[in-house]
């Protein structure tokens, strides 16, 4: 099988099943690639995917590996490395994208003993962060990783960034060859050969580190280029955003924080000591009034001045929900007179706009702000897909009142928006009742996002100011490298 024809011939059957794509396609870092490898798509073809794992195995054999288990990166590579073991009879782990939030919480499942070494398989590979991510949870298990086999290589740096962190990376198609073995066949012409060719040497992420002591610098370099980037401090500046969400930014970037603490307690003096305590590590204090024991009018009349002494926002987590009229009252009056003390409300859109435009009636004269849920935290969500989108639109068409909204990832190239994500902790997993964590690195670099919201990940820590400035420090070193700013 590995003799050039017949590898010819796969790396053509990968084009012809659509695993290979040419045009625009963003890769995890945000950056651009004209060309984009989707190897998904196998477990829909299994002829392949048995030759895939053929071609792994001959690697291990040709290379004599040692091991005592293989792991594959999860998720494509998890049927790569099944069908590997079963047909072999070797042992197999496998790791978790998520602790269960039952049971044992294990990160890496199978058997294995401290000291053992695990090998892992993966599908394809930029800069290796991905191979190096599944390392780092086998280590933390106790187990070596010495070797790694990837299918597709992009040549953008992996094989000498996981060299340096003392794992030997095996190939099995390059980047270059899959290139010639498509232009040689006519699939691609000499000019598309040519332009991915320039990108791939442009972005090899392993020589930006070596040369400039950052690892990240094609990325941001054409993320500034495209404009896609904007500082907090440029997006405060701009001619179009709402007062509320160019105060928000200034206090971020004054404080470097995008940190905003869920204070999820059911007591007002409990509260307002997080306020104050954490007060200087945030940028936004979110509040659930209506799960106080002790609400009276003089809460948020102390919890104000904490906030003015702090310099941070109030954000009430009301989730407003119904027709514009009811929510008006909700908004204004009853016990909690909410859009007397509270900078920020967020409203569910599946009323339609009107929950909008009943919210703005009571709040625009004020300068508050509203945030739309476009997206939740917790699984099983059904805000995804077209709702998310019909989100995106309503805050676009009521941007004088919708300053943003409560979602996993960016969700418009808009810079006045503010993006605020929950369900961050330091550990990605959840808890027994639906709530899934991912991390502030994830949330806030890889999906662009501007506001982590910890609660638990704090309030449950034992030291919740030392907890809060490890969330900082976090999501500060996150935006800033998405950013380009880390070296400025
Ligand atoms: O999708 C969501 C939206 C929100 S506002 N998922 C969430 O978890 N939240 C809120 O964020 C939730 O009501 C809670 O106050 C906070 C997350 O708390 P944690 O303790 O799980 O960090």
């Amino acid at each position: 099988m590995a003799n050039t024809t017949c590898m010819d011939a796969f790396i053509l059957k990968l084009q012809d099943v659509n695993a290979v794509k040419f045009g625009e396609y963003k890769l995890k870092s945000g950056l651009i690639t004209p060309i984009y490898i989707d190897l998904r798509v196998l477990v829909s073809h299994p002829a392949l995917l048995n030759q895939v794992s053929k071609l792994m195995y001959q690697r291990i054999q040709d290379e004599k590996l040692q091991f005592d288990s293989i792991c594959g990166v999860p998720y494509t590579a998890l049927p790569m490395a099944t069908i590997i073991c079963s047909t072999h009879e070797l042992p197999m782990l496998i790791r978790r994208k998520e602790a269960k939030d039952y049971g044992t919480k294990r990160m890496v499942e199978g058997s294995f003993k401290e000291g053992d070494t695990c090998l892992i398989i993966e599908d394809t590979v930029t800069t290796g962060s991905s191979i190096l991510e599944t390392a780092e949870v086998l280590h933390k298990e106790g187990l070596k990783v010495t070797d790694a086999i990837v299918l597709m290589d992009r040549e953008q740096g992996a094989v000498d960034t996981l060299a340096s962190k003392g794992i030997r990376l095996h190939p099995i198609i390059s980047m270059s060859k899959l290139l010639d073995v498509l232009k040689a066949a006519e699939r691609i012409d000499a000019r598309t050969a040519q332009s991915v060719r320039k990108f791939i040497s442009d972005n090899n992420t392993f020589k930006c580190k070596e040369e400039n002591g950052n690892d990240d610098l094609a990325s941001k370099k054409q993320r500034v280029e495209q404009n896609l980037e904007l500082s907090y401090e440029a997006r405060a500046k701009l001619p179009n955003v709402h007062p509320l969400a160019s105060k928000l930014l200034t206090i971020m970037a004054e404080k470097r924080s995008n940190l905003c603490v869920s204070a999820d307690v059911t007591s007002g003096e409990e509260l307002l000591q997080i306020a104050d305590t954490l007060g200087p590590k945030i940028c936004l204090l979110k509040t659930h009034v209506d799960i106080l024991k002790d609400y009276t009018e003089t809460f948020t009349q102390k919890l104000q001045a904490v906030a003015d002494m702090h310099n941070f926002l109030i954000f009430e987590d009301r989730k407003f929900a119904d027709i514009g009229n009811t929510v008006k009252h909700q908004y204004e009056g009853g016990l909690y007179r909410i859009s007397s003390w509270s900078h920020i409300v967020n409203a569910h859109t599946v009323p339609g706009s009107g929950v909008v435009s009943g919210l703005a009636s009571v709040g625009r004269p004020l300068g508050r702000g509203c945030l739309l849920i476009a997206q939740m935290s917790s699984r099983g969500s059904m805000a995804t897909g077209d709702y998310t989108q019909a989100a995106v639109k309503m805050a676009e068409e009521h941007s004088d009142f919708v300053i943003g909204f409560i979602c996993g990832s960016k969700l418009t190239k808009r810079p006045e928006f503010i993006h605020m994500s929950p369900g961050v902790r330091m550990q990605a997993g959840g808890d027994v009742l639906g709530q899934q964590y991912t991390t502030p690195e994830e949330v806030i670099y890889n999906k662009s996002s501007d506001v982590i919201i910890v609660g638990r990940g704090i309030l449950e820590a034992p030291d919740r100011l030392h907890a809060a400035e490890a969330y900082r420090k976090s999501g500060w070193e996150a935006y800033t490298r998405r950013t380009g700013t880390d070296h400025q």
